[in-house]
């Protein structure tokens, strides 16, 4: 009897210890997981993490910017080989043959008569060739010229052209297209000027000066005090061109003109050095 009383007691103490541990063991679970939230906590009032994403570097944006102006008025963007043939560089447009541009000192020459191009005109000429008049284009690009670096030439630099054929273009047809992209580009408040200039694959040429984006033409530091910017060179097609790509040079008239991208990206965000837009600091990239 005795025996059966202390194993019931026994059994009773068993339960009782069984289910303490089991408290305590619930107990330490629950500060364990307490301590875990209370360490994983997240503030999500806290700003995240900045990623860096890729964008836009600001020559694409303004050659977008201007090839866009363009496209609205109708016209065609071209490309072509940036290794180019001296006839389509040189010869094809006008350039007497010992023309100083020719010069290695001025060219960088891959072979004989292999070259990096100087300007893209000869996509015009290779548009010509392949397409009948009206031809209404630009031709966006790289060039080369054995430039040293300063602040406002590289070996390296991008241009856009324009070219337009067809029968009637006229010199006025000329300034009224530039003087149309220089305020779409620029503001309608910009006034657009020649004067006389020589290249030798236009004539007339024309120097094309923009009034000054920085004082509106009343003269400042940036403008010398002239009120005005020099942007682009331009003029009616030499006639003489027509008779390389076997176009009627008794019927036809053009007008082309081209300028530095750089150059206008400098001013449209002013910016006095040529050299950032090669040198890839993110600190500049990032500010468009
Ligand atoms: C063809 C016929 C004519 C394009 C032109 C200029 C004048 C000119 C320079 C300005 C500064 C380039 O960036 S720059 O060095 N360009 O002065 N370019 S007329 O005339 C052409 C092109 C193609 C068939």
């Amino acid at each position: 009897m005795q025996r059966a009383e202390f194993g019931r007691i026994a059994n009773q103490l068993k339960i009782k210890i069984d289910a303490t541990l089991d408290a305590m063991h619930a107990t330490i679970l629950e500060r364990e997981k307490q301590k875990a939230l209370e360490l994983e906590a997240l503030d999500v009032t806290l700003p995240g993490n900045r990623r860096r994403i890729g964008h836009r570097h600001p020559l694409t944006i303004v050659r977008k910017e201007i090839e866009d102006i363009f496209v609205s008025m109708g016209y065609s963007v071209e490309d072509g080989p940036e290794v180019e043939n001296t006839y389509y560089n040189f010869e094809a447009l006008n350039f007497p043959p010992g023309h100083p541009a020719r010069d290695p000192r001025d060219t960088f020459y891959v072979g004989e008569s292999v070259i990096l191009r100087t300007h893209t005109s000869p996509v015009q000429v290779r548009t010509m060739e392949k397409t009948r008049p009206p031809v209404r284009i630009i031709c966006p690009g790289r060039v080369f010229r054995r430039d040293a670096f300063d602040p406002t030439h590289s070996p390296m630099f991008h241009q856009v052209e324009c070219l337009v054929v067809d029968e009637g273009i006229t010199f006025a047809d000329l300034k009224g297209t530039l003087e149309r992209f220089h305020k779409e580009f620029f503001g309608e408040k910009t006034k657009t000027r020649l004067r006389p200039s020589f290249f030798p694959f236009v004539e007339p040429g024309a120097e094309v000066d923009v009034s000054c984006v920085f004082c509106d033409g009343a003269g400042c530091r940036i403008c010398k005090g002239t009120g005005w910017i020099e942007v682009m060179g331009s003029g009616m097609v030499h006639p003489n061109l027509y008779g390389f790509v076997n176009y009627d040079a008794d019927k036809l008239t053009g007008f082309a003109f081209g300028g530095g991208i750089e150059r206008y990206a400098m001013l449209k965000y002013n910016i006095n050095d040529l050299q950032l837009f090669f040198q890839n600091d993110m600190r500049f990239l990032e500010q468009f």
